[in-house]
């Protein structure tokens, strides 16, 4: 009871206190009227209540942020499908969760659209309006020379995936920095000296490059063929154990562009073979890997001092030894299925971006970082 009667006189009092106030206020506004009355008294006040109105809510926000985000993969690279939960069992990442359900389409935070299915009159595309947050992301893992240009989707996108080191989300498998130096590793046996699996052979421009410098090659050292593009289509449980198999290998790229360095080098150093690579220049490589891990066509005039080189190293085992020092340092970790494997590694990759990265994005004009 206590409590109401210093109410009580407390209101009393402030009774007497808005009196005089109240009269002082009328003795002023005689004198004087403010211009403009652009600000409601009240207005703070309400503000207070709408933020605490937003903390009631604090729980369901917090609930919000711990769950996965959802990544909707709008259609199969080439049709090749894997078990999603690969993600986790193969690369460990495991921070979205991976859907190709696209009646989750309205709640999904992002979604991959892969390039090669997008159709020339675009209604391949997800539909628009897409819901405010959500992001699309443009998966390509193709070169400039072996990209189409479709008309209409340049601003489309929040992100791009690519094997460029600058795209948003890029995309390659790395080889890692051994925490001890490892002396475990030793040089698989070898019976052939040069090898080069050739899967696909579509006329494709760039391709000539790889083929013109082959054919010169051949001239000189004797190169085994796999393939189905020169024999027959080499088992994904042979394809590692073909590769070991060989002092080299010949990993030319099918077109030369900067960072394009695909899995056509990264197989044979998990492989434990020395990579013979055509592609960008030799400095581009030395920042996926150690400079003495492979040898670059570009080191030499002409392929016949290549074939003279290799034909060398053959002879001179300490030499050729040498080309696994790195090793000490260094792990290349072998892809776990070999055919279409970059796809795999592509979707998981972005999976874990997304998880990581919730801000807004644009990408504006693709083709014109893409293409130049
Ligand atoms: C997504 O929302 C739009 C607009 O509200 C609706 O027309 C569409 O049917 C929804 N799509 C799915 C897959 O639920
Ligand atoms: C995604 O990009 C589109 C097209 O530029 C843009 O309209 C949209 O606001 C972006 N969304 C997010 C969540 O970044
Ligand atoms: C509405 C609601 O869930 N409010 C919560 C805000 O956070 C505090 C402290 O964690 C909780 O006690 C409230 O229940």
């Amino acid at each position: 009871m206590s409590s109401t009667s210093s109410t009580r006189t407390l209101f009393g009092h402030l009774t007497g206190i808005v009196a005089i106030a109240s009269l002082v206020s009328l003795i002023l506004l005689y004198f004087w009227t403010p211009p403009v009355t652009n600000c409601p008294p009240r207005l703070p006040q309400f503000k207070q209540l709408s933020d605490g109105h937003h903390e009631d809510k604090n729980n369901s926000i917090a609930e919000e942020k711990v769950e996965k985000p959802v990544l909707l993969l709008w259609v199969w690279p080439q049709n090749y499908r894997f078990e999603l939960s690969d993600c986790k069992s193969i690369y460990n990442i495991d921070g979205c969760h991976l859907t190709d359900d696209r009646a989750l389409y309205n709640s999904s935070d992002a979604v991959l659209v892969f390039h090669r299915a997008i159709s020339q009159d675009l209604s391949t595309l997800p539909p628009s309006p897409r819901p405010s947050f959500q992001k699309w992301i443009w998966l390509n893992v193709e070169s400039p020379t072996n990209t189409q240009k479709i008309p209409g989707i340049e601003n489309l996108f929040n992100l791009t995936l690519s094997y460029r080191e600058d795209a948003d989300i890029p995309v390659r498998l790395r080889l890692t920095r051994n925490k001890t130096p490892n002396e475990d590793f030793t040089i698989p046996k070898k019976d052939k000296l040069v090898c080069w699996i050739v899967s696909n052979n579509l006329d494709w421009t760039g391709v000539g490059t790889r083929n013109t410098y082959y054919n010169e090659l051949k001239k000189y050292i004797t190169v085994h063929m796999f393939g189905s593009a020169y024999a027959k289509r080499l088992a994904d449980e042979d394809y590692y154990p073909t590769i070991a198999s060989c002092k080299f290998y010949l990993s030319f790229e099918n077109s030369i562009h900067k960072d394009y360095i695909t899995e056509k080098f990264n197989g044979p150093l998990s492989a434990g073979t020395v990579p013979v690579v055509l592609g960008p220049p030799r400095k581009n490589y030395e920042r996926f890997a150690p400079r003495d891990s492979f040898i670059h066509v570009d080191d030499f005039p002409d392929a016949k001092s290549l074939a003279e080189y290799l034909t060398q190293l053959d002879r001179d085992e300490d030499a050729y030894r040498r080309y696994f020092n790195w090793r000490r340092h260094f792990s290349a970790r072998p892809h776990l299925i070999v055919q279409n494997q970059e796809f795999v590694l592509s979707i998981c990759t972005a999976c874990d971006h997304v998880a990581k990265h919730k801000e807004y994005q644009e990408a504006h004009d693709i083709y014109e970082w893409f293409f130049n």
